[in-house]
């Protein structure tokens, strides 16, 4: 018996987690709530959402949840977390599945996930804040091509350390997890597919049954909030 139907079973109702009310990537699945409902899609967790609009995410009663205005958050019972980092490691952590069981693989799966939001997705929002804050600047090209020059490092050092394995250290788990959802955000700059191994690894991992039911969800949700 799955865990979800248990849990139907014992009346459990699961984690709610916040997202966009009508997300500005158009329903590309880019936003941060992806790699929760990825994270929970891949253990079998069912999950509501609550949808949040700017205004309200910058209101008193969101910012007990999220201390900075932001979405997600994640409640479940009486924890309520921000940070997708800590939601996902607490899901991957309570959930087989995603984290070795063997000590030291599991820490090197978690190290993978630090990488992801430490060292390779700042990089990546440089790029974007560029793109979105910085475009009327008469040095915007110049920082550009700086920017992109620093994630092509990032890039080029994970490329070689992928080499021709599917996944990074053995099996699937929340360090790739975390690592592809953070490269997805490149989507349509080109960076991605400069290095063939990490854009089939991208790939490899949209292909995942769970990728494609979170991705399925949103998508829903954003057309479903996209109706008059
Ligand atoms: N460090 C936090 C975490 O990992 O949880 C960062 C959370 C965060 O950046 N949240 C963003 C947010 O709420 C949404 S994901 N922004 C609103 C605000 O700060 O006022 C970032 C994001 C937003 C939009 C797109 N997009 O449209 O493509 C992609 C990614």
């Amino acid at each position: 018996m799955t865990e979800a139907r248990l849990q139907q079973l014992n009346g459990d109702s699961g984690p709610t987690i916040t997202v966009f009310e009508r997300s500005p990537d158009g329903g590309k699945g880019l936003a941060r709530d992806m790699r929760v409902r990825w994270a929970l899609e891949e253990v079998g967790q069912p999950y509501d959402v609550r949808p949040v609009s700017f205004a309200a995410m910058k209101q008193p009663a969101h910012r007990t949840l999220q201390p900075f205005g932001q979405i997600p958050t994640y409640e479940e019972g009486d924890l309520a977390l921000f940070e997708t980092g800590a939601i996902v490691f607490h899901i991957v952590d309570r959930h087989n599945g995603l984290l070795p069981l063997d000590a030291t693989a599991r820490a090197r799966a978690i190290n993978w996930m630090f990488a992801a939001l430490s060292t390779i997705e700042p990089t990546i929002v440089d790029r974007e804040v560029v793109l979105y804050l910085e475009r009327d600047q008469n040095w915007f090209e110049q920082r550009l091509t700086l920017v992109e020059d620093r994630i092509r490092a990032r890039l080029t050092d994970l490329s070689n350390r992928l080499g021709n394995a599917d996944w990074l250290d053995g099996r699937f788990s929340a360090g790739d997890l975390m690592t592809a959802d953070v490269l997805r955000r490149l989507g349509g700059s080109g960076l991605l597919e400069e290095y063939p191994n990490l854009a089939a690894y991208v790939a490899r991992a949209e292909a995942r049954p769970a990728f494609r039911r979170a991705f399925t969800a949103q998508r829903e949700f954003f057309n479903a909030a996209a109706e008059p």
